[in-house]
């Protein structure tokens, strides 16, 4: 029987780069032998997929927070039982773009429901299940609006205010000081290659890790 593998999120604001480092990181393990799931949230499976495309859809009406939270963990579900937990079970390592920090960042932070809601839907939803380790990409809330801008049509989330950004901004920092144990902050508005040398010792903070719980590669 196969150990467990390890679950790691990539997390931060709007276009500071998770992506980019996302498949960075997987390439920098798939050289080292790690068998990788990359994966993302809202999304990961068919269904998932699907209520992405229901929550970043521009709309004609506003949306309820409740509502959009309720969603949120709705393709969480479906993504932690047909995706993420098989994996793990078999001993991959599954890599996120998102996971429910995101959830107390922008839904908490950015639009003020109470975490109470939250924890109670983590704990329904997840179990036992959180991340083993959770990389922080931060960056000022302008760099990254600028990136998304960049990019082209905004999306839902995209079109928020920079306030409202820097709510999300501050919930993260705040989380990643409270759970300093899982949590790695890099700074993202550096250039690409520093984000890249940060993201080569992650990795092999992690194969060390990985190492030392007995179970080698
Ligand atoms: N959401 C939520 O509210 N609650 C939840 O629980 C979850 C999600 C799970 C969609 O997520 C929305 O869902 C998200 C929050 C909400 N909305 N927002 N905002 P998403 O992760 O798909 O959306 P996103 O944050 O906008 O991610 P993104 O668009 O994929 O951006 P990114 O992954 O952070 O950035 P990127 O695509 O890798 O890079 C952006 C550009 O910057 C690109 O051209 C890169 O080449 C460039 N880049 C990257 N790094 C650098 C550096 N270091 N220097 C210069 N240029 C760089």
């Amino acid at each position: 029987m196969s150990a467990r593998g390890f679950f790691i999120t990539m997390e931060g604001g709007e276009g500071v780069g998770k992506s980019t480092s996302l498949f960075y990181l997987e390439a920098l393990l798939t050289a080292r032998g790690v068998d990788v799931v990359t994966t993302r949230e809202p999304g990961g499976t068919r269904l998932g997929e699907e209520v992405r495309e229901l929550l970043l859809r521009v709309r004609g009406e506003p949306v309820d927070a409740v509502a959009e939270l309720l969603l949120i963990f709705a393709a969480r579900a479906q993504h932690i039982n047909a995706l993420i937990e098989p994996a793990l079970a078999a001993g991959k390592w599954v890599l996120s773009d998102r996971f429910t920090d995101a959830t107390y960042a922008y839904q908490c932070g950015g639009r003020g429901v109470d975490r109470d809601k939250v924890e109670q839907l983590e704990r329904l939803v997840q179990g036992t299940l959180r991340p083993d380790f959770t990389l922080l990409l931060d960056a000022p809330v302008e760099v990254g609006m600028q990136r998304a801008r960049e990019r082209g049509a905004l999306d839902r989330f995209e079109r928020e205010t920079r306030l409202f950004f820097e709510r999300v901004r501050q919930g993260y920092l705040r989380q990643a000081q409270d759970q300093a144990g899982r949590y790695r902050v890099i700074d993202a508005g550096q250039p690409l290659e520093t984000v890249q040398k940060m993201l080569t010792a992650f990795s092999d903070e992690l194969l060390a890790r990985w190492a030392t719980t007995g179970t080698g590669l």
